[in-house]
């Protein structure tokens, strides 16, 4: 009994959020190509991807919405944020501007999802020349209670690290209460 409990799935959906062209896209597709079942809901301006990961015996499903278009419009953002357990909040290290949208990204995404759901803020595009440094990304994400990572969508660097990241945090906070 205790081993099917294990063994159940834990499904989480996951969105992406942040300014257009920081790379959340390709970070999707970086690390789903292998293993990839995608669904684009042309309605929800959404594409929606899947990802398995067995985390100390607890089967975890990702599934990981990304807004298609650059925009996400009114009438669809309740509909895309709905039922969110967490959020990757991503930046363009080359364009500060964009570590600034993220504020912006995490009150609009918290009208519509529980307050404390975990979030990751992830500097993207570590391979160019950046001008966010790590210590004011970092100091960034304390002030949004967010977990950090920086990553290259381009190279593959941490993209992994980020989504095991988020699904360890999940089925530590579903099933451990840590
Ligand atoms: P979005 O989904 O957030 O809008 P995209 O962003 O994933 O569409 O990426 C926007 C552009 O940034 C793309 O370039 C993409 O190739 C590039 N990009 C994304 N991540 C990285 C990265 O880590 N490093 C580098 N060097 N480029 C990246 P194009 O030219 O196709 O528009
Ligand atoms: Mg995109």
């Amino acid at each position: 009994m205790v081993v099917n409990i294990l063994r159940a799935k834990h499904i989480f959906k996951v969105v992406f959020v942040g300014d257009p062209a920081v790379g959340k896209t390709s970070l999707v597709a970086r690390h789903v190509r292998s293993s990839f079942r995608e669904n684009y809901i042309p309605s929800l301006g959404a594409n929606i991807t899947s990802n398995d990961y067995l985390i100390d015996n607890y089967a975890v499903t990702l599934l990981i919405w990304d807004i298609a278009g650059q925009e996400i419009f009114s009438n669809v953002r309740e509909k895309y944020y709905a039922g969110a357990k967490a959020a990757f909040v991503v930046y363009d290290v080359t364009r500060p501007e964009t570590l600034n949208g993220t504020k912006i990204w995490v009150d609009d995404l918290k009208k519509f999802v529980s307050l404390d759901i975990p979030l990751i803020l992830v500097g993207n595009k570590i391979d160019l020349e950046r001008k966010i440094s790590r210590k004011d990304g970092e100091a960034f994400a304390n002030k949004l209670n967010a977990q950090f990572i920086e990553t290259s969508a381009r190279t593959g660097d941490n993209v992994p690290e980020a989504f095991r990241e988020i699904a360890e945090t999940l089925i530590n906070k579903l099933v451990k209460h840590v």
